[in-house]
């Protein structure tokens, strides 16, 4: 009665039922490195010497533990290329009754595995994933017969189910939200301390060569690779940050400064969203960390809102909203991406180092990605098809489940207002606000139109502009259409044309 059970390279979780269920002499677990999930979008290079790296070290810890285990390098002879045709080929070469997965992180492998059973022929068993704080159901039956649907009602039921930083019935401090206190920019001098490094072992050093060999033509550099790749390492990720950047985490949650990547975040999403970490652990660390005195409430709690609030509400969103979420154009828009989405030639300094720093680390903070390179996105009237696929290709811990709400619900407003109560957009000012990228920049952010004046600036007014009608019946848009309104026609003209002017530009692919 053995089953094969395939572990995917997001569920490196040896707690997964499908995992810590499994009869260890009897069953098999399959891991594969396949071309199909490695090119369906063209990841990142470190993310797939990221994501390799972790499936090699943790197929090594379930031998350890005495699992059986097939694992499939991408070069090897017998390597199918794709996970049905793997799960066939060890089907066909194997004696296995059953077959065991978890559910994906993904509408395109659930609709899938949902097939395997009649396409392969033997009963196929599709377990729950538990690393999450909240299921699809709990989300959809909480979503249930709502107008609106807002993270912060979401978040505040998770706080009190599962007992997060209260006093009794009361969120500790008597607010559910610190916010007030955090989005500060930093100080130039402000030292950051260093963000974790781990050396690179053998199974690294493989991979990389792999990539390198296998996957030339995608995005993204891999020297100066710095991820952790066990367990061990991601939990002593999570403890310096808890240590070193909590402290600190809310105050400067939304700074950007050129130079500075890694700022007082925790980097740990990777780890998250892969499984070497679980959401628990990370929210029961920073909640220990307040409870001893370690840090401040405002950072400790807007730490956990991003994890047990955002983190969880965008999952459930996600569930609920596929698939229409995917194909949805609120906007109607149509813009082929630039060409500097991918190599960073733009004279926009805060697109630059953006995008330049997503090249180097297949990372960027939460800022830069909305603020910066999603308001620019939706401003610029980008394809949401071609916006998607490029944030799930370019960082290391996109996977479609949380990249997509991201995109097409909170920066690109497709879904027509379900996640964000606006549109996050922000002329130059905002991002000269929390950033000093204004200072290096061939533009100037104080300039409206002209040929210096800051793109984002005219781009801002001609969305608003544009969109006036689709925007009227939001009473978050009111001030701004107020503004608007009271706006001089020829000052309103003058934007508009320069925002021809640059859009054409865009779209002819010259320089910016
Ligand atoms: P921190 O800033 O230290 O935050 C801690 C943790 O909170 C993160 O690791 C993450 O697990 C969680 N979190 C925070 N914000 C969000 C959010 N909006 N949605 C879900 N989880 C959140 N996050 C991803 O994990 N994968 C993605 O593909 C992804 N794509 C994004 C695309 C856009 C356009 C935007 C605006 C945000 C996206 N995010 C994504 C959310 C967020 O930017 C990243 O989680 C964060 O930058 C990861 O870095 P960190 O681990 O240092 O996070
Ligand atoms: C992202 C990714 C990549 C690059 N490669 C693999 C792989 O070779 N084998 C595998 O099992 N999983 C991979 N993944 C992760 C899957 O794409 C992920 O499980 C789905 O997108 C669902 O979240
Ligand atoms: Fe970005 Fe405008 Fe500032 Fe230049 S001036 S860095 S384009 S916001």
């Amino acid at each position: 009665m053995a089953s094969l059970i395939l572990v995917l390279g997001d569920q490196l979780t040896e707690t997964l039922p499908a995992i810590a269920e499994a009869k260890k002499t009897v069953d098999t677990i399959l891991m594969a490195e396949v071309r199909e999930e490695a090119t369906y979008v063209k990841h990142h290079k470190k993310k797939i010497a990221f994501l390799f790296s972790a499936m090699r070290h943790f197929a090594r810890e379930l031998e350890k533990h005495n699992y059986n285990v097939d694992y499939v390098k991408y070069d090897d002879k017998h390597n199918q290329g794709s996970l049905l045709e793997q799960v066939k080929y060890s089907l066909d070469n194997g004696d296995f009754e059953s077959v065991v997965v978890t559910s994906p992180g993904e509408h395109r492998l659930l609709n899938s595995f949902q097939q395997w059973e009649s396409t392969l022929g033997v009963p196929v068993h599709i377990c729950e994933d538990n690393r999450f704080l909240a299921t699809p159901q709990e989300f959809s039956d909480w979503a249930e017969g709502k107008k609106q649907l807002r993270m912060e009602f979401f978040y505040r039921e998770m706080r009190r189910k599962h007992d997060v930083l209260m006093d009794g019935k009361n969120p500790v401090g008597g607010k559910w939200n610190y916010d007030a206190q955090n989005r500060e920019s930093m100080p130039e001098d402000h030292k950051v301390p260093k963000h974790s490094t781990f050396a690179i072992d053998e199974i690294t050093k493989d991979v990389l060569a792999l990539v390198e060999s296998q996957f030339s033509d995608h995005f993204g550099d891999l020297d100066n690779f710095f991820f952790a790749v066990t367990r061990e390492d991601a939990l002593e990720v999570l403890n310096t940050f808890i240590e070193e950047r909590l402290p600190n985490f809310g105050q400067y949650q939304d700074a950007m400064v050129e130079g500075k990547p890694w700022m007082y975040h925790s980097h740990i999403g990777f780890y998250l969203n892969c499984g070497l970490l679980t959401p628990k652990e990370a929210i029961e660390s920073a909640e220990q960390a307040y409870h001893s005195g370690q840090v401040p409430l405002n950072s400790a709690e807007g730490f956990i809102r991003q994890i047990l609030g955002w983190r969880e509400y965008i999952r459930g969103f996600y569930w609920y909203f596929m698939p229409g979420l995917k194909t949805d154009n609120y906007f109607n828009n149509q813009r082929d991406l630039p060409n500097f989405y991918w190599d960073a030639q733009t004279n926009m300094n805060c697109m630059r180092q953006c995008i330049k720093e997503t090249k180097q680390n297949a990372y960027a903070h939460h800022i830069q990605r909305l603020m910066v390179i999603g308001n620019f996105s939706l401003l610029t009237e980008l394809s949401p098809e071609q916006v998607q696929a490029w944030y799930l290709s370019v960082y290391a811990d996109a996977y479609e489940w949380v990249e997509l709400p991201n995109v097409a619900g909170m920066i690109l407003y497709s879904d027509g207002g379900n996640l964000a109560s606006k549109p996050y957009v922000a002329s130059g000012s905002y991002i000269n606000k929390m950033s000093n990228y204004c200072k290096n920049c061939g533009y100037q952010v104080s300039k409206k139109t002209g040929p210096k004046a800051c793109p984002f600036n005219y781009l801002y007014w001609h969305f608003i502009d544009k969109n006036k009608d689709k925007l009227s019946n939001n009473h978050r848009m009111a001030m701004i259409l107020k503004t608007y309104g009271r706006m001089k026609e020829d000052n309103i003209n003058a934007m508009k044309e320069d925002a021809a002017a640059f859009l054409t530009k865009i779209t002819k692919n010259e320089e910016v």
